[in-house]
């Protein structure tokens, strides 16, 4: 068995859950933040058979949109707190953020 995490935009988020469950997979969404942004992400957590990963990443790279967002970087500065101007930067974000993990024990208890 596998466990996929998956870190997905808050804008993606119905259309990932739709394709998952149209397909029949069990998953739980954390709700999560992203370190450089700092705004909300979603993780999927889906437990799967090592057969059904290659679908799963399909389906969440189908339904997951690369943007591109601004992020204010502040230079190193010596200046006083609250003089120095940020700069923005712009990244991209997503699709998806893919981890695939091996589980060494499954149970429903
Ligand atoms: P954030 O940390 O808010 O990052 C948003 C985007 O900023 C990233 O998009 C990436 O393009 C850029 N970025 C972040 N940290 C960077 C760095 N140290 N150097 C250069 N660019 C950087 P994505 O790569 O699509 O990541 C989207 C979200 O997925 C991230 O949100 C974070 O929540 C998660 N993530 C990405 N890589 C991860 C990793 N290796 N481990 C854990 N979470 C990760």
């Amino acid at each position: 068995m596998k466990l996929i995490m998956a870190i997905v935009q808050h804008k993606d988020q119905r259309k990932v859950t739709d394709g998952l469950l149209e397909r029949g997979y069990q998953f739980t969404n954390i709700a999560s933040t992203g370190g450089l942004l700092r705004e909300g992400n979603v993780t999927f957590v889906i437990g799967v058979d090592e057969g059904q990963v290659d679908e799963v990443i399909q389906v969440i790279g189908a339904n997951s949109k690369t943007r591109e967002q601004l992020v204010n970087v502040f230079p190193p500065t010596i200046e006083p707190i609250g003089t120095c101007i940020p700069n923005p930067v712009k990244v991209q974000v997503g699709g998806a953020t893919i981890f695939v993990v091996d589980v060494e024990r499954f149970a429903k208890l």
